[in-house]
C-alpha cells in the first residue's frame, strides 16, 4: 500500500498537466482571453502569452492558412487554433489521435466560445487537420 501513494500522486501530477494550454496571442486581442475563461470553467488551466507577432507563430507551424484564426494554443503537443469548444479539446486529449496535429476553429464564428453576441449563433465547424495539412471535421457546432 505504501508503494501505491507515490504512484497515485505522480498519477494525479500528469492528468493535471494534460490539462494545462499555452495559448499564443496578441496583447489586444479581448476574445482571446474570454476563450482562456471558457476554458478555464471547463477545467483547463490556460497560460496566456502575449506575442506581438502572430503571423510568424503561425508559419512556423503546420497550421492550414485557410484555419487561422486569432490565438493559437498547445496542449500536450496538440495545436489549438482558434475558438475551440472545451468538450472538442477535451475529446482530443482522451483521444489523443497519432495522426492529427490539432484542432482549428477558422476565423472568428459568431456564437464559438469567446465570441458569444447576445442569441447570435453561426454555425461552425472543429476542424482537425495534420502535419501535411489534410482537414476533415472534428465536431459541427450548428
Ligand atoms: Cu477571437
Amino acid at each position: 500500500m505504501k508503494k501505491l501513494l507515490p504512484l497515485v500522486a505522480f498519477l494525479s501530477i500528469q492528468l493535471f498537466a494534460a490539462q494545462n494550454i499555452a495559448m499564443y496571442k496578441s496583447p489586444t486581442c479581448g476574445c482571446c482571453e474570454k476563450w482562456a475563461d471558457h476554458m478555464m470553467q471547463n477545467e483547463f488551466s490556460v497560460k496566456s502569452i502575449p506575442t506581438k507577432d502572430m503571423s510568424a507563430l503561425k508559419q512556423r507551424i503546420p497550421l492550414p492558412l485557410n484555419l487561422r484564426s486569432c490565438h493559437t494554443a498547445f496542449v500536450e503537443g496538440y495545436i489549438i487554433e482558434g475558438h475551440v469548444p472545451a468538450e472538442a479539446v477535451a475529446k482530443l486529449l482522451r483521444e489523443k489521435p497519432k495522426d492529427i496535429a490539432g484542432l482549428a476553429v477558422g476565423g472568428m464564428p459568431i456564437g464559438s466560445p469567446g465570441m458569444e453576441q447576445g442569441n447570435i449563433k453561426q454555425p461552425f465547424d472543429v476542424i482537425a487537420f495534420d502535419k501535411a495539412g489534410n482537414q476533415m471535421v472534428y465536431a459541427s457546432y450548428r
